[in-house]
């Protein structure tokens, strides 16, 4: 822990300060906030090569800020004058009031004019301080993390002078670390580290259990990195040692006894703990997270008089519970809480009230929505598609091919739209067990109409329609287009309503809780699209329609058999929603089913 200096006595409030007071922002100033804008200012002045001392003054002020425990923004608002603070003279308590006044400061808005982006980044990497960042930049023109790893792969830092091939090595090095420990990876890539991982660790003789926490347990969209906890004997060395040989292990950042952090051949950073049985509820508890849902549970722990950390939940120094999780949750007077949950976005207070959702899974699901054949932009025929939704046992298939519009997916015209409609007969004959409904992924135009006509939609048992282009358009432009095409007589689901693609594009500008709410008044219905690139919508707008009683269709959009395995996705979005089987169309038996579809028409 920091030391910290006492609190400042209270001083009187003068005029000028409570005048200043009533300029304050909405949201209040931290001390950490104001501490960061001194370094920031620090780093910049350091890379315009100011007056050391200068720079000095606002490294100081940086840390004796962070150290005060009382939040100078909330003195100010209550009239109340700075403390006087060693080193902070006139000047630095000036920008102390401006920055906690308008969470901003006009001397870093200069140095930030005046200094090119990415320069400061570049100041934190080992081994190298401001006069080397100014010798890049100025000889090689490097300005950015990204350009430093270029200059670096060809040789042109190496040629520098001053620049040896140990500094250069540790350059090397903590860019890689940095990008690995940035990254983020979508569920599937994330899972093809973990599970051959967890295998492996489970198989270890001295290991009695393995467990993958944090976001990957509480199925995030995306995960940072995988948190795993083995239940083993903390004196017995041979745990850490056969986890240490895992053969994908591509580097040791730290270990322990009963800790490391790995990074694997794949990428994915791993953080193994090895905790004792009569912990392991609560190690598990505390590593799943999320960090806000702990803290808010530590908080009711301590209202109990309790104390709960990763080792158990105490009181006066005897454990109450810390060997399985639900010990943990029972001991606080609550229900064990589904990891999905986990966000401290008011499952705790659903716990205590017993209001917790029975959070839907992939066994309540009755059939799929939305997926692609060979006649669009899918690799299976609609034959092998229907045998494998026969396989998972399902009652129905939609099959939504594309429409005309979408050339570069070979979407169907009419002709080739009726062909497949005889196809589906044939077909459905065939295959008692199965029904396979008439469907199309029909493009919602520029200007809100449907891309084909309304005498084909008609024949049609559901329509699926999706935004393909004009991602560009205002919000309410965009709003507007989509509630007119839901206002179209035969719209039945809005497929991927946000468009988003992880770790490519934002979704397009759109007022989603509109596009909910007409969806309510016209008795259509929207997806939850369950690609993982996509996971559209997302757990808060899932959340919106629930509330606004307005069905999701959990969809994979298959366009391969294999596909349908990704549902397994959606469902993990759909729980994080808050989602329970009633809240899904495609729980429906297909009688339901078919009377919700044609409620719209
Ligand atoms: P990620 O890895 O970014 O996808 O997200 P998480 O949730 O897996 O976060 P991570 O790996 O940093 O930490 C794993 C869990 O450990 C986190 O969900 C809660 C717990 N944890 C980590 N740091 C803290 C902390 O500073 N305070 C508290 N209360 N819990 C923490
Ligand atoms: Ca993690
Ligand atoms: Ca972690």
């Amino acid at each position: 822990m920091p030391r910290r200096t006492p609190a400042p006595p209270p001083a009187a409030a003068s005029a000028d300060a409570r005048a200043e007071a009533r300029r304050l922002p909405a949201v209040a100033v931290d001390n950490e906030r104001i501490a960061q804008v001194f370094e920031e200012i620090a780093d910049l002045l350091e890379l315009e090569d100011a007056n050391p001392f200068r720079i000095r003054a606002y490294r100081n002020a940086a840390r004796t800020v962070r150290a005060q425990e009382v939040p100078f923004a909330g003195l100010l608002a209550a009239g109340v004058a700075l403390p006087k603070l060693p080193g902070i003279g006139h000047d630095l308590s000036e920008k102390i009031v401006e920055i906690a006044r308008t969470d901003d400061c006009e001397l870093l808005q200069r140095l930030r004019r005046e200094v090119p982006a990415g320069l400061a980044e570049l100041l934190h990497l080992p081994g190298i301080g401001p006069k080397r960042v100014r010798q890049l930049y100025h000889e090689l023109g490097v300005a950015t993390l990204p350009a430093l790893q270029q200059a670096l792969a060809c040789g042109q830092v190496r040629r520098l002078p001053g620049f040896g091939a140990r500094l250069v090595d540790g350059l090397r090095q903590a860019i890689g670390a940095k990008a690995a420990s940035e990254r983020r990876y979508l569920l599937p890539q994330a899972a093809a580290q973990a599970r051959p991982l967890l295998d492996y660790l489970q198989g270890l003789a001295q290991v009695e259990a393995a467990v993958i926490a944090g976001s990957y347990r509480r199925r995030r969209d995306t995960v940072g990195d995988l948190d795993i906890l083995l239940q083993a004997d903390q004196q017995d060395s041979r745990v850490m040692a056969s986890v240490l040989r895992y053969p994908a292990v591509e580097r040791v950042m730290a270990s322990g006894p009963t800790r490391a952090s790995l990074r694997l051949r794949g990428g994915m950073q791993v953080d193994v703990r090895i905790v004792g049985a009569a912990s392991f509820g609560a190690a598990l508890q505390y590593f799943t997270g999320s960090k806000a849902h702990g803290i808010a549970l530590r908080r009711r722990a301590r209202a109990q008089g309790c104390k709960l950390n990763e080792y158990g939940l105490y009181r006066n120094g005897e454990q109450l519970a810390g060997r399985r999780e639900t010990d943990i949750y029972q001991a606080l007077g609550l229900p064990w809480i589904p990891p999905e949950l986990r966000e401290d976005a008011g499952e705790i207070a659903a716990a205590e009230h017993g209001r917790l959702p029975r959070l839907i899974e992939l066994g309540n699901l009755r059939g799929d929505l939305h997926c692609h054949t060979r006649a669009s932009d899918g690799s299976n025929s609609l034959r092998e598609m229907a045998l494998a939704a026969q396989q998972h046992g399902w009652q129905y298939l939609a099959i939504t091919d594309h429409s005309r519009r979408l050339s570069i997916a070979h979407g169907l015209d009419a002709d080739r739209l009726l062909r497949q409609l005889d196809e589906i007969d044939r077909l459905n004959d065939e295959l008692p067990s199965l029904t396979l409904l008439k469907g199309i992924e029909v493009d919602i135009l520029a200007d809100g109409s449907l891309d084909l006509p309304d005498v084909l939609l008609a024949r049609l048992d559901i329509v699926v329609a999706a935004v393909h282009s004009h991602f560009h358009l205002s919000a309410s432009q965009q709003t507007t287009r989509i509630r007119r095409a839901m206002d179209s007589r035969y719209f039945n689901i809005l497929a991927h309503p946000t468009g988003r693609l992880l770790q490519e594009r934002d979704g397009y500008p759109v007022d989603i809780e509109a596009i909910i709410g007409h969806a309510k008044q016209r008795g259509c219905f929207l997806e939850l699209n369950a690609q993982p690139q996509r996971l559209d919508l997302n757990e808060q707008y899932c959340r919106l329609a629930k509330a606004q009683g307005v069905l999701l269709s959990i969809a994979s959009d298959a366009h391969r058999c294999s596909d349908f395995d990704l549902l397994e996705y959606g469902i993990g979005q759909a729980r994080r929603g808050w989602l329970e089987s009633a809240d899904v169309l495609n729980t429906r038996s297909l009688a339901q089913l078919l009377r919700l579809l044609r409620q719209s028409r």
